[in-house]
């Protein structure tokens, strides 16, 4: 029987386990990345493993989410990275040089190789044939120790493309459509595997923008096929030697197979406030639009910018919408400004930003009171773009464009005839701002700003746990709601004891305090807990606030293992009415806990109410060991004693 994509690399990395779907399995990580956000407590902890050297490959440190600076944090942050990557041997991209998987894919990203990075859109490199998965910091600094990444063996799902698109449907409506298909939690578990004649139909960045929200469907990574396109990509970004041709066997088989006819396809986008609440453009209908957003790791590519600035062309934005724009990297920033395109935007209306995450992340471009915002990014999760009462669509940047002119939501196929961008023969490359690690490490003093604080270390389980119900959450809760991001709590994320403060604070400011006057306690999730982005800091700062375990119906993969890297327990509920009954304020108590863990199920007494219940978990007897420690730091350590 022949093998798809994604087991042959597996099994070219496999260091243990057994490639059967649902079992622990462990993988060789040849390259790592890390932004600034979750980088800072990655290094921290990475310093702590007491290791000279990262082992990998190649292990990138990028500076791009964190770039207002209105303090002195975010500038302390970038000191500290750039002199913790010269002295362990990583690249550092300096702020200006461009969101990280945007850089990846341009600079570094190899096929067949496997890629841990410390952002949930880590994936985006899987546009480029490699296996690139998101994970905390934690576990990305173990793998720039030499350790291999755990997880577990997912289901390989086939998504075949038939057909070409029509003219003005975009990479994003195809994702957009598998989304709208399989929901946010559809692709939990999974590896999306795309194969079929559609696939040359997509350039790699278009690729890239497919395999970038598969983490909005929740799966642990997408990949395409390493063909004569990633080639010319690879060419033009004189990387021809990092070319590999890899493609599933034709015999080989996948646990699903579902099939996308792009002829099909029309323009689409996710309504507010989520990702999966898909539909056509004609069906919502032209809704007047306060703000358009054009920029992100999802749709800020060389050709995906050229063809917006010829859209905006000699005409204007329209008077009462706002648009901005964030190019990817500094190198679609520099080409579109040597070739004019830039000033067809500036000329048209639009505001020009950084090459960073920018308005993705909450940081500035927040939108008026009961707005609307049309965005080209991946993720339109109440309250994410810094107000609270905006909702936001997300569009492919065709659509996007079309509408800033408008006015209102307009499909783009009513722009007249389709614009063809050629992909350029060379991109300019000028890696200037990508700075080597030093030859002389010893000599490389770390930098640390008063806002770096020390990484909280949990002490080793207990044998009894108890506390309050701190609060009960429905499904679908992300990690923007439980440790929300934007300009005034990013510039926290080195200091555990400031930004915990503001865990869950958008949907119960008291939750900090109640957690505190408790030392801990219980959250109680519903399905899908965790989804969205790798941030550990929604593990770590639950943790700090003496959060003990969190029952859920169920978890999203990354979160679930930050709560077991950072000790705390994640509980499954057997039966749904056990999560009916349980009320915020409930004192539960779960005795004998470490001998519970060995076997299927736990039992739980709720005082309050006085009764017993049932959950469950799927905890391997290693991750048991990592909670019994206290968290994976303390695992390692005693590992290395
Ligand atoms: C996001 O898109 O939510 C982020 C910000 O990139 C996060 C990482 C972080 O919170 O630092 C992600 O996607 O993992
Ligand atoms: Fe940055 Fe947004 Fe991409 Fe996250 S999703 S890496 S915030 S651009």
């Amino acid at each position: 029987m022949g093998k798809n994509l994604a087991q042959k690399i597996i099994e070219q990395h496999l260091v243990k386990g057994e490639m059967k779907p649902g079992s622990e399995i462990a993988i060789k990580i040849d390259q790592t990345l890390t932004q600034d956000a979750t980088g800072t407590m990655a290094y921290l902890q990475f310093e702590a493993m007491g290791i000279p050297k990262v082992k990998t490959e190649l292990s990138v440190s990028y500076v791009d989410h964190n770039t207002l600076q209105t303090g002195f944090e975010n500038a302390d942050d970038h000191r500290f990275l750039r002199t913790v990557a010269s002295k362990y041997g990583i690249y550092f991209s300096r702020p200006g040089n461009g969101i990280c998987h945007q850089v990846h894919l341009e600079r570094f990203a190899v096929p067949g190789k496997t890629l841990l990075g410390s952002d949930s859109h880590t994936p985006t490199a899987g546009g480029m044939g490699m296996l690139a998965i998101g994970a905390g910091g934690l576990d990305v600094a173990a793998a720039m120790a030499g350790n291999p990444f755990y997880l577990t063996m997912p289901k390989i799902l086939c998504i075949k493309l038939t057909g070409k698109r029509s003219p003005w449907v975009s990479a994003k409506d195809v994702i957009l459509e598998i989304l709208r298909r399989l929901t946010v939690k559809g692709g939990v578990g999974k590896i999306i595997e795309y194969a079929g004649e559609g696939v040359k139909d997509l350039s790699v960045p278009e690729r890239a923008t497919i395999t970038n929200m598969g983490a909005e469907l929740g799966a642990t990574t997408s990949i395409f096929p390493s063909d004569e396109i990633t080639l010319q990509f690879l060419k033009a970004q004189k990387r021809e030697s990092s070319w590999t041709p890899l493609s599933a066997d034709p015999d080989a088989e996948y646990d699903e197979v579902i099939e996308i006819n792009l002829s099909e396809l029309e323009p689409l986008a996710a309504k507010p406030h989520s990702p999966d609440a898909v539909d056509t453009i004609g069906n919502i209908g032209p809704i007047k639009v306060d703000q358009v957003a054009i920029g992100s790791c999802t749709n800020a590519s060389y050709t995906d910018l050229m063809r917006v600035a010829a859209i905006l062309k000699g005409k204007k934005v329209h008077r009462e919408t706002e648009l901005v724009i964030s190019p990817g990297s500094r190198q679609v920033m520099e080409m579109l400004a040597r070739n004019g395109a830039l000033a067809d935007m500036i000329a048209a209306g639009a505001r020009i930003l950084e090459t960073t995450c920018g308005p993705c992340i909450g940081m500035g471009q927040a939108p008026p009171s009961d707005s609307v915002s049309v965005r080209t990014f991946n993720r339109n999760f109440k309250g994410r773009c810094g107000t609270a009462s905006a909702g936001v669509y997300l569009t492919s940047p065709e659509t996007a464009a079309a509408t800033a002119l408008n006015g209102v939501l307009t499909d783009p196929r009513e722009l007249g005839e389709f614009i063809e961008i050629e992909m350029p023969d060379t991109f300019l490359i000028d890696d200037s701002m990508i700075i080597p690690p030093s030859e002389e490490s010893e000599k490389v003093e770390i930098i640390r700003g008063p806002n770096i604080k020390p990484i909280p270390i949990r002490e080793e389980l207990p044998h009894t746990l108890s506390g309050t119900t701190l609060l009960k959450v429905g499904d679908n809760i992300t990690t923007d709601d439980i440790m929300p991001a934007g300009a005034k709590i990013l510039p926290l994320r080195s200091n555990i004891p400031a930004i915990a403060e503001y865990v869950f604070s958008n949907i119960d400011p008291d939750f900090a305090k109640r957690a505190k006057e408790n030392k801990g306690g219980f959250i109680i999730g519903g399905i899908n807990y965790g989804q969205g982005s790798s941030r550990e800091h929604a593990a770590m700062a639950p943790m700090y606030l003496g959060i003990k375990a969190v029952i859920a119906k169920s978890f999203a993969r990354i979160h679930k293992a930050n709560l077991v890297n950072f000790g705390i327990i994640p509980l499954t509920f057997i039966a749904e009415e056990d999560y009916q009954r349980l009320e915020q304020g409930d004192e539960l108590i779960i005795e004998n806990i470490k001998e519970q863990l060995y076997g299927e199920k736990i039992t739980i007494k709720n005082l309050t109410k006085g009764f017993s219940f049932e959950v469950t978990h799927d905890l391997t007897p290693r991750l048991i060991e990592i909670i019994l420690k206290g968290g994976l730091l303390n695992y390692i350590k005693s590992k290395n004693k």
